[in-house]
């Protein structure tokens, strides 16, 4: 297989987690990609043009992480990722869901903070960043999901948080206290190899 990715992705670290997870890892080869050059050739493998994508064994791309990472889980025979009791199931793919929708509101932050000052749009950024804040108060009040067997929901919020840790930290300031769930369990989860091998060099 092989993975197209660009450094500082959290959506490719996701991927990357959930193969070193599930025993994968070495079966990956990675090409890097600039999403941002029309000549890279991201286009004819995922019209929409982003990482991660996948080409699986017999070259076929597959796209979106949560896709990626369901194919990876079925590809391996050890404890899933995606649990098989409905659920559980439900569960970890309601975590999931947040928190990449919680990791693309924040890189929308990113994006309009990055604009010409003539250009950016508070109410634009205001907006996302609600959606992260009222992400994180869903995920608080429901801590227990935080428990228990790895999933690709906590694999998902794992890579978001520290990308919006190193990218935005301004915005996190003081969110052990506000988050104390999500904050203690993150400090426990940043500490498993697959995330201390694949954090930004
Ligand atoms: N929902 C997608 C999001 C992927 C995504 O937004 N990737 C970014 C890099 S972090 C990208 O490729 N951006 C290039 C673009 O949108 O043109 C997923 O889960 O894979």
């Amino acid at each position: 297989m092989k993975l197209r990715f660009a450094a500082g992705s959290p959506f490719v670290r996701k991927v990357t987690v959930t193969a070193i997870e599930t025993g994968l890892d070495g079966r990956i080869e990675r090409v890097p990609t600039d999403f941002a050059d029309p000549t890279d050739g991201l286009a004819r493998d995922n019209p929409l043009g982003r990482v991660p994508t996948l080409i699986t064994d017999d070259g076929k791309p597959m796209i979106e992480s949560s896709v990626i990472c369901a194919w990876l889980d079925g590809q391996h025979d050890g404890a899933k990722l995606i649990p098989k009791q409905p659920e559980a199931r439900r569960n970890a793919l309601w975590l999931e869901a947040l928190a990449d929708g919680m990791t693309e509101s924040a890189i929308a932050v990113q994006r309009e903070r990055a604009r010409p000052a003539e250009k950016y749009w508070e109410d634009w950024e205001s907006r996302n960043w609600a959606k992260v804040e009222r992400t994180l108060d869903a995920i608080d009040s429901n801590a227990a999901l935080l428990n228990g067997e790895l999933t690709i929901g906590q694999i998902a919020l794992g890579c978001g948080l520290d990308w919006i840790l190193l990218r935005l930290p301004d915005k996190l300031e003081g969110w052990e206290e506000r988050w104390p769930a999500v904050a203690a369990w993150y400090q426990a989860f940043s500490q498993r190899p697959s995330m201390q091998a694949t954090g930004p060099k």
